[in-house]
């Protein structure tokens, strides 16, 4: 029996919604997939809800009938305010008051490293940590945290909030040797988000068990999640490529490059 009789996928047509769109359905007898993007065609257990996250009505008819959200979608990288302000800022208020009208309980939010990405790589920061957001995609990714604990607080929904720091296939620099998730470890953490009991809003790093990690989940410990991979077996062939100097941004703050881009004007 599974846990799940269903559950809905937003951002499902990008590069992590693939993967979970694999994952999830072991936890579910229907995923509901939702993207502004093409999803090709619906498997058996599969239903596709086309959605502009900027359009409240559509947005808010995602979660009829739902138990649990995975909210993936929006813009995934640094862009200028107008740019992100539609997708992330409007779009998870339009997903939270689908939740509320729909009495869905618990959402797992794709948040990042960004709204914390001020903070000095080698610096070991918890979950109680300032927001430091390092771009206009990391105040949206701050401010869909400060909405799921707005949501709890007020209606009693919970949320995980998933700071992700780099997941692919594999970490393509020094820095993502410490941010890397690998796809494994964020499918096992994204069922220990949707499963764990009384989550209240829980904000937890998403990071494979990286050697020299800077970010520390005891605060999170209650949702069961044990990381399986690390991203040593890059470190000697990422070390010998060329290297960042020690005072450009990008190597010492921990959103890396997304600590320089813009201004947009
Ligand atoms: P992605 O860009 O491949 O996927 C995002 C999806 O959201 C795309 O399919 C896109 O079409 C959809 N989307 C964008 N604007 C939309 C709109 N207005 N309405 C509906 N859908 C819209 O990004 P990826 O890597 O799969 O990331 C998934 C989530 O995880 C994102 O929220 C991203 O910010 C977050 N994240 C990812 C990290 C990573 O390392 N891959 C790291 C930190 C956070
Ligand atoms: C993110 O938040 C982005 O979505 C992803 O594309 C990577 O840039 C990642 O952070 C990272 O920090 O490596």
């Amino acid at each position: 029996m599974k846990p799940f009789k269903k559950l809905l996928l937003t951002g499902a047509a990008g590069g992590l919604g693939k993967v979970l769109r694999q994952s999830l359905a072991a936890h579910t007898e229907i995923l509901r997939l939702s993207d502004v993007s093409s999803m090709g065609a619906a498997a058996a257990s599969e239903e596709i809800m086309t959605c502009d996250l900027g359009n409240k009505a559509q947005t808010m008819a995602l979660s009829a009938g739902v138990d649990a959200i995975v909210h993936l979608g929006g813009v995934a990288t640094e862009h200028s305010f107008e740019q992100i302000l539609d997708a992330n800022i409007r779009g998870i208020f339009h997903l939270y008051e689908g939740a509320r009208v729909h009495g869905v309980k618990r959402v797992v939010f794709a948040s990042s490293n960004h709204a914390i990405g001020f903070h000095k790589q080698g610096a070991v920061i918890d979950s109680d940590c300032l927001l430091r957001p390092d771009s206009y995609y990391g105040l949206s990714k701050a401010y869909g945290e400060n909405m799921a604990q707005f949501y709890f607080d007020r209606y009693g929904i919970e949320t995980v909030s998933i700071r992700i720091g780099s997941s692919f296939p594999e970490p393509v620099d020094t820095r993502m040797l410490v941010t890397w998730l690998s796809f494994r470890d964020l499918s096992e953490l994204v069922r220990c988000s949707l499963t764990a009991p009384n989550v209240g809003h829980t904000i937890v790093y998403g990071v494979s068990d990286n050697k020299n990690g800077w970010w520390d989940n005891s605060k999170a410990a209650h949702l069961g999640f044990k990381p399986q991979d690390n991203s040593e077996q890059w470190r000697a062939s990422r070390e010998a490529m060329p290297q960042l100097s020690s005072t450009d941004p990008a190597k010492m703050y921990q959103g890396g490059g997304f600590t320089k881009m813009g201004p947009f004007n």
